[in-house]
């Protein structure tokens, strides 16, 4: 892929154009409709930060395919040749409830390889973003390299859904990591673990919006990114979920294995 600089630019200068609209929204009253359940939302500010990247990347790299939640190229059956990965609000619960706790994100695919992944934390102005090859960053810093720490030494994101489906998973790994917590966003989840707040993310169901700019990101720091069967995630479906380093993925999916 050409032009990697020039495109980091742009998706950045995207992305902070993107989230004043989403500040300034704050002083408004949302729109909000029901996708498949009373906890799967989605805003009139999820449809229109996603029709805003449409455009941009349609302007800028016309002829380069698009996968978006709210609506775009759900069709998609192939990962050839460029595709934009795109999850406009990732935490649209805590969007709707908090007006914190959530991110915009773009990951961009080269015959199915990550080359670019981006997570932006708005209200705490934090850009995660990776360059394949080239590191990852928090801002203008770039994070190091993950230690292979034991499970025992760090706290363990879940997502809501494998609390409530929960055959005993969680309390095991609660009991065996320094504690869990719920944050409610797949793409912050993933930079806190890229950056090491956490020590790992667990999902059971997380679709290829939720997963294409972490996964960047994770890689970078040399991350283990997998399905829990320890499978290549698939950009084409949902998946169950470790991020984390070796050996604490190792730990976990033995956890998670395990009965009680
Ligand atoms: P979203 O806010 O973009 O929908 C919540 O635990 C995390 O899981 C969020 O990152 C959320 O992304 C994601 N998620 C994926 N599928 C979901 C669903 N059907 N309902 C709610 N959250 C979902
Ligand atoms: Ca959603
Ligand atoms: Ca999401
Ligand atoms: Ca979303």
């Amino acid at each position: 892929m050409e032009q990697i600089g020039n495109r980091d630019r742009l998706i950045k200068s995207w992305l902070y154009e993107a989230a004043a609209i989403l500040r300034d929204s704050f002083h408004e009253e949302l729109e909000i409709d029901e996708k498949t359940s009373r906890t799967d939302l989605v805003t009139n500010m999820d449809r229109e930060i996603e029709v805003f990247l449409y455009e941009k990347i349609t302007n800028h790299f016309p002829g380069e395919r698009i996968l978006g939640e709210e609506s775009i190229g759900h069709d998609l059956k192939d990962l050839s040749g460029v595709v934009w990965i795109i999850d406009p609000i990732d935490g649209t619960l805590n969007f709707i409830k908090q007006q914190a706790e959530f991110a915009i994100m773009i990951g961009v695919y080269e015959d199915g390889i990550g080359r670019l992944g981006y997570i932006y934390d708005v209200v705490r102005d934090e850009l995660y973003f990776a360059i394949r090859d080239n590191g990852a960053f928090c801002n203008e810093r770039r994070l190091p390299m993950v230690e292979n720490k034991p499970l025992s030494e760090g706290l363990v994101a879940i997502s809501n859904r494998l609390v409530m489906a929960d055959a005993g998973e969680a309390r095991r790994i609660a009991r065996k990591s320094s504690g869990l917590r719920v944050n409610g966003s797949a793409g912050l989840e993933t930079a806190w673990v890229a950056s090491g707040k956490l020590i790992a993310y667990i999902a059971p169901s997380l679709a290829p919006w939720d997963v294409a700019a972490g996964l960047v990101i994770a890689e970078e720091v040399g991350l283990v990114y997998r399905q829990v069967t320890g499978e290549k995630v698939n950009l084409l479906g949902n998946n169950a979920i470790i991020v984390a380093n070796e050996h604490a993925f190792r730990e976990i999916s033995e956890t998670m294995r395990m009965g009680e």
